[in-house]
Formats: C-alpha cells, structure tokens, sequence
C-alpha cells in the first residue's frame, strides 16, 4: 500500500501525497548539494538559450520579467521521499516562456524532443519537451510571498512539481533544446534517476520500481526531517 495521507510524525496530513511520499515542515534546501553555498548571483543575469536554434542567446532576467506572469501553489516531491506541501511560486510559466522567446528561434521543421537546464553552480537537468511543457511547469522568481533566496535558487529556477525535485533546476543560467535526448552524462543526480520522474507514478529510478527504494531513500529522511523547520535551513 502506498503511504499516502501521513506526515513524517505519522499524523494523519489533509493533503494528499504521491505514493511513498511523507510530508516535512516548511521547505528545507535539499539535493546533491548541502555542502557547498548557493552560487553567487551575477549583477545583470542572464538565461543563454543554445542548442537547436538557429542562433544562441543571452536573454537578460529584466526581458524575463517582462513576460506573463503567473501564480502556482504545489506541493515539492524530491526523489528521497519527503514533501514540501502548498509552496507559493511565482514567475513565468515555462510554456509562455517557451512559445515567446525559444519557439521563435528553432528553424521550422525542426522537432524538439527534449530540453537541458543549467544552473549557476553547474548542475543540470534534462525533461523531454512534453513533460516540461505541462500546465504546471515555471520559472519562478519569487516563492511564498518573496524574491526566491540563495537556498531555493536565486535568481531564478525551474519548478516542475509534477517531477521529482531534481528536474528543477534552481539558479537557472541556460537552456539547451534538442532534437534528440542527450546520450553524455548529465550529472550524477542523473545516473540513477528516471528520464521522466513522474512522481504520481513513482519513477524514482531507471529500471528498480520505486516502491523497492522507498526504505533506502527514507533513511535519508530523518535528517532532513530534522533540518526542515522553516525558517531553519531555508
Ligand atoms: N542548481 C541546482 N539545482 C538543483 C539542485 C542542485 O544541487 N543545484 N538539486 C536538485 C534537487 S536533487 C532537489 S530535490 C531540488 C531541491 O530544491 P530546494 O533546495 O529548493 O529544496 O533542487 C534540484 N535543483
Ligand atoms: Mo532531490
């Protein structure tokens, strides 16, 4: 049976949560990353778009914030089995951002099949264009009610909350489109994780189900539960 309804103190939680998924307090700063600081902000910020286009570009943050915007309230999943629940993003929904600026620039005929986030501190990410084209994915600037900090990704980050955390990639800095999923190693996030992580259907892992990984990652759990205050470490 999937553990749906119950927080990591094993009260019964109102929200619903993806099977194997427990929810901690507040929204602790997470990943592969806990020893190193968030990377420094750069003073005109940029989002380069390469790839498939045909020619790259360095899109300054004031053209971004200069789209549509858009509110989203979700919960966060990441692959190690805890939940951040009802976080209130803010920012740019990826496909505006995606028809406005990156469409334009793909030659016609050119069929895009996935796209490669790059963050600040080197960190990548791949999505297959129909996952991160989805009505709930964002670019976000701003989360519960304030600019997005250091620790959940100034300036701004991707947020695909119906994937696993480590497709969205925080400090956003570039954008890679494909006409093909890339074959060289994305990161070590990336060597054991699901193409598509979808949390409703568990994809933790490439070819092990995720129910069966659900008691290794959840001893990961009990730290993180520990540093999860709000306010505490993010
Ligand atoms: N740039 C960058 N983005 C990243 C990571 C990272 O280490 N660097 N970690 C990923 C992982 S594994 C998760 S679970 C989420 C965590 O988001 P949070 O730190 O805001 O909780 O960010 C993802 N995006
Ligand atoms: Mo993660």
């Amino acid at each position: 049976m999937p553990d749906r309804g119950r927080t990591w103190r094993g009260e019964v939680n109102v929200v619903t949560l993806p099977p194997g998924q427990r929810a901690v307090d507040g929204f602790p700063r997470f990943g592969a990353h806990l020893h190193q600081p968030p990377p420094a902000v750069p003073v005109d910020p940029v989002i380069e778009i390469s790839g498939s286009v045909t020619e790259p570009l360095a899109l300054p943050l004031l053209e971004f914030m200069k789209l549509p915007r858009r509110q989203l309230t979700a919960d966060f999943h990441c692959v190690a089995g805890w939940s951040a629940t009802g976080l209130r993003w803010e920012g740019v929904a990826f496909e505006t951002f995606y028809r406005r600026i990156i469409e334009p620039m793909v030659a016609p005929g050119t069929a895009i099949t996935h796209v490669v986030f790059g963050g600040l501190d080197g960190y990548r990410s791949v999505a297959s264009i129909e996952d991160i084209l989805a009505e709930d994915v964002l670019i976000a600037d701003r989360l519960d009610g304030g600019p997005l900090n250091g620790d959940h990704g100034a300036p701004v980050r991707l947020v695909s909350p119906s994937q696993y955390g480590f497709i969205s990639t925080k400090h956003l800095c570039s954008i890679e489109v494909r006409t093909a999923k890339p074959t060289k190693n994305m990161g070590a996030a990336h060597r054991i994780s699901h193409p598509r992580a979808r949390v409703w259907q568990e994809e933790r892992h490439p070819y092990l189900p995720g129910w069966l990984l659900r008691p290794v990652y959840r001893l990961l759990i009990a730290p993180i539960a520990a540093l999860s205050a709000r306010g505490g470490l993010g």
